[in-house]
């Protein structure tokens, strides 16, 4: 039986950017099989940072996550794929960049705390509301891919 195609959010973080390392993190996901259907280069104000994180308003990290997610521009993606979103959260690595494991994005490239290089939707409702936040309807292309025979069963 086919798995559901699903689509997620992912943010390649300041650290990414500035360290150049945007094309090797969106290339994972692509050699992986993943659809790019929406991406961007925006800087994050306060509200919106203030938004995307409000489920963690009270911890003691917030303000440091605000701060650092507006420091400098991100890359903004939606990915198309079958179970995208447990598949590219398992990509990612744990939040904690020393407790992610080798293999993936943040075990191969981050050390330490908030530098940990890239976010992705971590549940199917999180996926839908974090997709509106960064991206109008319009924005999110569909399109046939030759390829996805080759990729999917
Ligand atoms: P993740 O989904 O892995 O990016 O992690 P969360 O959405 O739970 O957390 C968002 C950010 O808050 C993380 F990228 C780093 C920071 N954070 C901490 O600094 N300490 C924690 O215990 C949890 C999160």
């Amino acid at each position: 039986m086919p798995t559901a195609v699903e689509r997620t959010l992912i943010i390649v973080k300041p650290d990414g950017v500035q360290r150049g390392l945007t094309a090797e993190i969106l290339g994972r996901f692509e050699r992986r099989g993943f659809k790019l259907v929406g991406l961007k280069l925006i800087h994050i104000d306060r509200a919106l940072a203030e938004t995307h994180y409000a489920v963690h308003r009270d911890k003691f990290f917030y303000q440091d996550l605000v701060s650092y997610i507006t420091l400098s521009p991100v890359v903004v993606a939606v990915l198309e794929g079958p179970n995208a979103i447990e598949v590219v959260r398992a990509m990612i690595g744990k939040t904690r960049p020393h407790e992610a494991s080798s293999g993936t994005i943040r075990g191969d490239y981050a050390l330490e705390g908030l530098r940990n290089l890239v976010h992705a939707s971590d549940a199917p409702e999180t996926a839908t509301s974090e997709i509106a936040l960064y991206f109008k309807p319009q924005e999110l292309l569909s399109y046939e891919r030759d390829v996805d025979r080759w990729v999917l069963a």
